[in-house]
């Protein structure tokens, strides 16, 4: 590195921030740091070290930039994102690659040359008149074999205050680790604003280069697209696991409560708007994390941590009654951020909060009346569909002793949900490791939901609920869950869930609260503490069983005829669920495992042995 850089950089430092970047004693981290300060332009640079002045600081320019506006409650300030910002933006997030790298279909990608220049050409200059923040984070618990250093490059006080909600700071580790350390790269910039969001959507950019490391955002406010160390890292760590054998996965991480004190931690994959985030929140159990989980085999079985230690969650339909322990910090002083909700003299609304829908307020589309409507002419709800809180995990009473634990926790079982209304029953185990990565994880699907754009209850394939993140082939992606647990002592058990399933009148068959039940019999079955019926799909709970939890933990009289209606195995639908599952590896054959093809035609095969003795539903009594 030239002088030249090394004087423009100090001159741009703010705060002792200069001497906070050499007192890392590395030399790459320095370079880093002055090619996108000579390119992005900030008026200045703000080092964010680990100590609580450094986070005081960040909290005081989002009021003071106006990017977030302080609530009523203490701690409690709420941020809005532009009209068009509301979302992650599929269609623009593309992997930056070159000629040996093979994505195949379902990935989204650009060739590298090209889409570097086009993200210089954009940063260039973009973060004049703005101050600079550079964050030294870590995904994980720092110093934990599961640790993934990163260093966050960004224009906007809202995504560092953010990031700090959500991960764990790393100046010191940085410090400690010296020239020693790897790390992930993130550049944002929201671009121009225009009352306080990005003006110029339209050139809203995530480009991911794979080869250096660095994900480049553009023109975008919306965490999803701007926390770097969220979805930017996920992706770029599901490429870093696949090299290294662990799995980077988009699940929850929970403690479920057995008999005599007992605790099974499990995680759970499931696509948006499926029940994940409330899954890992029931009542009676605790939560380690809500969103991306490590998991890594250690001793002969599998462990796993929290990538994050806050939540950035969907605000719909968090009501007093029926989510209590959220409700209690999204209604306490303390810190939260408030996204996309309506604000009311400083008092936050969101839909489905039990409350009345005020007459009037500010929310993302500025001042806001009951009936306005877009430019379109549809009408803006008081709060998006989309609308979220990012809260310290730490702050939820139910929060489990895991969440800073460097080793992890022991894992016991997996849980994959979707959203689906006539096929899978609401509770199921697969028969092993293999048939529980093909017939369950592999073969998730979700329906389309009120909450994001098109016809509703269109059914769209999401490969282990993590489909949108993917940053390897497919087909490798399932051979690394294939060979995941080979060698291992004790391997977690994998389960199907689906808390939509209907009757013939589009009615739900399931409580909300059903899914407390579900929980308690998979802890019961990952120790073998009770039977289980078989069936062409895998393993369901027996009546008895079931009665009794539904007894002990809601209280409820579970009729048999309810538990039939339930777990009755629908064999047409299964079967087209296989053909359209085959339909999709199909299309991708040359990079899919065989085992994929072979474990779901034996299930095909069961399913029609079972059709030719007993008919198309098939009740658990006849089995
Ligand atoms: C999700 O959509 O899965 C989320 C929110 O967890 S986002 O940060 O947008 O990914
Ligand atoms: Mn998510």
């Amino acid at each position: 590195m030239n002088e030249k850089n090394n004087t423009y950089l100090e001159k741009k430092c703010i705060a002792k921030s200069y001497e906070k970047l050499l007192a890392l004693k590395n030399q790459s981290i320095i370079e880093f740091i002055s090619e996108y300060v000579e390119l992005c332009n900030p008026d200045s640079v703000f080092v964010r070290t680990d100590a609580k002045e450094d986070i005081d600081y960040i909290r005081a320019k989002t009021l003071e930039m106006g990017e977030e506006i302080a609530l009523n409650k203490k701690g409690h300030t709420i941020h809005f994102d532009s009209m068009k910002d509301q979302a992650r933006d599929k269609d623009n997030t593309k992997f930056l690659i070159t000629p040996e790298m093979k994505f195949g279909a379902h990935i989204n990608t650009m060739e590298r040359m090209a889409g570097l220049k086009e993200i210089n050409g954009l940063l260039k200059d973009m973060m004049v008149g703005r101050q600079m923040y550079v964050m030294f984070m870590c995904l994980g618990p720092v110093n934990s074999d599961f640790s993934i250093y990163a260093i966050q490059i960004t224009d906007s006080a809202y995504v560092s205050h953010s990031e700090d909600i959500l991960y764990r700071p790393a100046y010191e580790a940085f410090k400690a680790k010296a020239a020693n350390i790897q790390f992930f790269k993130y550049v944002h910039s929201a671009g121009k604003l225009e009352n306080n969001v990005s003006k110029n959507v339209d050139k809203r950019r995530v480009y991911i280069d794979l080869a250096a490391g660095i994900v480049f955002t553009t023109n975008t406010q919306y965490a999803g697209n701007t926390v770097g160390l969220k979805k930017l890292s996920l992706r770029l760590a599901i490429n870093k696991a696949d090299k290294e054998g662990w799995l980077a996965e988009h699940m929850f991480l929970m403690g479920v409560k057995g008999p005599n004190n007992r605790k099974s931690y499990f995680t759970g994959a499931y696509p948006s708007a499926c029940g994940k985030t409330s899954t890992c929140m029931v009542d009676g159990e605790s939560i380690v994390g809500d969103d991306i989980a490590y998991l890594r085999k250690k001793d002969g079985n599998v462990y796993a941590v929290n990538v994050e230690r806050g939540i950035f969650g969907i605000i719909n339909d968090v009501k007093q009654k029926d989510d209590p322990k959220i409700w209690d910090v999204l209604t306490s002083e303390g810190e939260v951020i408030f996204s996309n909700v309506l604000n009311v003299e400083g008092v936050p609304y969101w839909q489905g909060d039990g409350r009345a829908i005020p007459e009037a307020g500010v929310n993302y589309s500025g001042a806001w009346t009951k009936g306005k409507k877009d430019a379109s002419g549809k009408e803006i709800l008081h709060s998006h569909n989309n609308a979220r809180y990012t809260i310290p995990i730490k702050t939820l009473k139910n929060c489990d002793e895991k969440l800073e634990d460097p080793q992890g926790a022991k894992i016991q079982g997996i849980i994959y949900g979707g959203r689906d209304s006539d096929t899978w029953v609401p509770v199921f185990q697969s028969f092993d490791w293999d048939h529980g990565v093909v017939c369950i994880a592999s073969s998730l699907e979700s329906e389309t939901t009120a909450a994001t754009l098109g016809r509703e209850g269109v059914r769209k394939f999401c490969l282990m609920a993590n489909l949108d993140f993917l940053s390897i082939p497919l087909g490798k992606y399932i051979q690394n869950h294939l060979d995941f647990t080979k060698g291992l002592d004790r391997v977690p058990v994998i389960f199907g869930a689906n808390y939509f399933l209907k009757d013939e009148n589009g009615k739900y068959l399931s409580g909300l609260h059903d899914k407390r039940v579900w929980l308690k019999w998979m802890e019961l079955r990952v120790h073998n503490d009770v039977g289980a019926i078989t069936t062409p799909i895998g393993m369901i709970p027996r009546y008895e069983n079931l009665k009794k939890l539904f007894k002990e933990v809601l209280n409820i009289d579970y009729t048999e005829a309810l538990y039939n209606e339930q777990f009755k195995i629908r064999i047409p639908e299964n079967l087209e669920k296989i053909e359209r599952i085959f339909e999709v590896y199909e299309t991708n054959a040359r990079d899919i495992p065989e085992m994929v093809f072979a474990k779901l035609d034996g299930q095909r095969k069961r399913l029609l042995a079972l059709r030719s003795k007993l008919g198309d539903y098939v009740i658990p009594d006849q089995l």
